[in-house]
């Protein structure tokens, strides 16, 4: 990687660059690739950092993974290649399981990206093994088959990365799905229950932080309005643009 630190977009750029490399290491699907500058532009939008109305999403995510009974972090090729080691983390902080849950399903990517967790320290990676195979019901994408150890039996299921009809599916299913995603319009971002309007790569150090901070703590509930939470992402956004026509 060959980007100086004091580029004004060095952030950004050496994002790129891991998605790239996770490309050329065959975790990433090409549409991966065009799935990241659709999240580069929101990015742009939001203002490449964390907004208060994403720090409140990611209490409300560590306080619903760390009450769950069966969590499972869903992995596919992008969050893989943005954000190995952190997934690993966050699985030892909560107790949940991996799952490695594809659109475009290969079993050679499956493994390529099973072989990067567990080079990261994952113990057990799900969804690779076709013997505990089991279906969500109303789901026509191969995102359908799910490990019956894992999302099928799971009641929390984070999903990051991703704009489809799997919530829906999801939540039909009874589980309680959060998401990361940086377009608070997109179809996933709408239907979970709770949305971090973020990048992976800054909100999962975040998410992992605050599940350590509330861990062993009493985690009595807390209202989460999603859809009000939403609307707000959704007016930083009116209010980013505006400044930027203003200009
Ligand atoms: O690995 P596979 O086969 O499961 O395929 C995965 C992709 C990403 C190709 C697939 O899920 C896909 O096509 O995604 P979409 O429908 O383009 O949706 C991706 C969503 O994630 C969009 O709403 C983007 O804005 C958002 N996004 C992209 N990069 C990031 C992001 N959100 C958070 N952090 C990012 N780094």
């Amino acid at each position: 990687m060959l980007i100086p630190k004091t580029h004004p977009r060095a952030a950004s750029l050496y994002i790129r660059e891991k998605l790239v490399h996770g490309f050329r290491e065959g975790l990433v699907v090409e549409e991966g690739l065009l799935a990241h500058g659709r999240g580069e532009m929101f990015d742009y939008l939001i203002g490449e950092k964390t907004t208060k109305t994403s720090h409140k999403a990611i209490r409300a995510a560590a306080r619903a993974l760390l009450s769950a009974k069966s969590p499972v972090i869903s992995v596919n090729g992008n969050f893989a290649a943005l954000c190995a080691k952190e997934i690993v983390e966050l699985s030892k902080v909560t107790g949940a399981k991996i799952e490695v849950n594809l659109f475009y399903a290969s079993e050679k990517r499956k493994k390529a990206i099973a072989g990067t967790l567990k080079k990261n320290g994952a113990k057990e990676i799900l969804g690779v093994d076709p013997k505990f195979s089991k279906r969500i019901p109303k789901l026509d994408s191969a995102r359908r088959v799910v490990d019956k150890r894992g999302i099928f039996s799971a009641d929390v299921v984070l999903v990051p990365l991703e704009d489809g009809d799997r919530t829906i599916a999801l939540k039909k299913f009874g589980k309680d799905v959060i998401t990361f995603d940086l377009n608070p319009m997109s179809r996933t971002a709408q239907t979970a229950d709770i949305t971090i309007v973020d990048n992976v790569i800054r909100g999962m150090g975040l998410l992992i932080k605050t599940c350590k901070e509330l861990s062993g703590k009493d985690l009595e509930e807390k209202k989460f309005d999603n859809k009000k939470n939403l609307k707000k992402s959704i007016g930083t956004i009116r209010k980013n643009l505006r400044r930027m026509a203003n200009a």
